[in-house]
């Protein structure tokens, strides 16, 4: 009898701590919620996290720092930002996400992930779209660019403005890239978006589609043959270590949306919404000057890493992608695509 009393009691206890041990953890959550959401209104100090997968040397990271710095200030202290580099918060997709959960506050990431989200951003991964990165600023900056963060709504998240990432070349490990043909067979991470995949097929190379914290180590175990990505990521995330071949094609150009969950953002009073939206393009210009200051010197700096580089006729590639725009006139409306080329000099 007493061994039996005591089996029920030990089975209550143990029941009694999952509960407590889970709802502590969801508790954590929902304080943490808790907190920003009665600080949005209230008196205290409002904590902002904000994600990102690049190195903490790439501009992406020094760019929010600088946005962090000016928030800080215009709010006089009521907002902290906090920065988080490397994917310590997820990769893009599961950011995106969280903005939509109401679990983080802000994320910056590529376009290319976001077509999950809303197709419309797919006209700004088609190849070769942009013509040079004056262009390509010029339009993410204007009426179009606008309209693209706009579509992001009703999907609970708002874009305050586009950072850059920029304009993406190929590295690997087998052959330099002269001609299109020499893609083929090559097993070549993309970011995870179908005119990225459809691109690299349409040339003869097999798309690895794969989230950005995982890029290294396949590259160093030889799981992939290359990738793609601009100079600044190649440097920054020490893609010299473990590609040999950089073949300066600029076939896509990416630009980095700054975003901030719908939800958490109708929440803040005015004056602190006006001083996101001043500090967001204060540090967007910060962060793109760094960019020109890096690829300026970069090609340099990567060949005395050991890197070969050439620079392809880019011609034979704008011709080889031709059917992409074809493929996806049903996704990305062949309108959206003339204002985008009508819009550049
Ligand atoms: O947005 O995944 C990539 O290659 C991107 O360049 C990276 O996520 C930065």
């Amino acid at each position: 009898m007493y061994k039996k009393v005591l089996s029920i009691i030990l089975i209550l206890v143990f029941a009694l701590t999952l509960v407590t041990g889970c709802g502590g953890k969801q508790q954590v959550n929902s304080n943490q919620n808790a907190q920003n959401n009665q600080n949005s209104g209230g008196n205290d100090q409002i904590t902002i996290r904000v994600g990102h997968v690049l190195a903490p040397t790439h501009p992406y990271q020094l760019g929010l720092e600088k946005f962090a710095e000016l928030v800080n200030q215009k709010t006089n202290g009521k907002v902290k930002v906090e920065v988080f580099h490397s994917s310590q918060l997820g990769n893009e997709r599961d950011m995106v996400e969280g903005l939509q959960l109401g679990t983080l506050e802000m994320t910056l990431v590529s376009t290319a992930p976001l077509s999950s989200f809303t197709k419309k951003f797919l006209v700004f991964d088609l190849p070769f779209i942009f013509k040079d990165t004056v262009n390509a600023r010029s339009v993410v900056d204007g009426p179009i660019g606008a309209e693209l963060l706009d579509s992001l709504k009703d999907q609970g998240i708002i874009g305050l403005t586009y950072f850059e990432n920029g304009f993406r070349h190929v590295t690997n490990n087998k052959r330099p890239i002269e001609k299109p043909e020499d893609l083929k067979g090559l097993k070549i991470r993309t970011m995870e978006n179908p005119v990225h995949m459809a691109t690299f097929k349409v040339m003869g190379a097999d798309p690895t589609p794969m989230a950005f914290g995982e890029l290294f180590t396949a590259l160093q175990q030889g799981t992939i043959d290359g990738q793609e990505n601009p100079l600044p990521i190649i440097e920054t995330s020490k893609f010299y270590e473990v590609q040999k071949y950089l073949s300066l094609t600029g076939h896509f150009y990416a630009p980095a949306p700054l975003l901030i969950s719908k939800s958490f953002y109708e929440k803040l009073s005015p004056e602190i919404q006006n001083a996101i939206k001043e500090s967001a393009i204060e540090a967007r210009d910060y962060e793109r000057k760094l960019l020109d200051d890096m690829n300026a010197k970069l090609e340099d700096e990567l060949a005395k890493k050991g890197m070969q580089i050439n620079k392809p006729d880019k011609e034979l590639f704008i011709k080889a992608v031709q059917p992409v725009y074809k493929q996806f006139e049903g996704d990305i409306s062949p309108e959206l695509i003339q204002k985008v080329m009508g819009a550049q000099k």
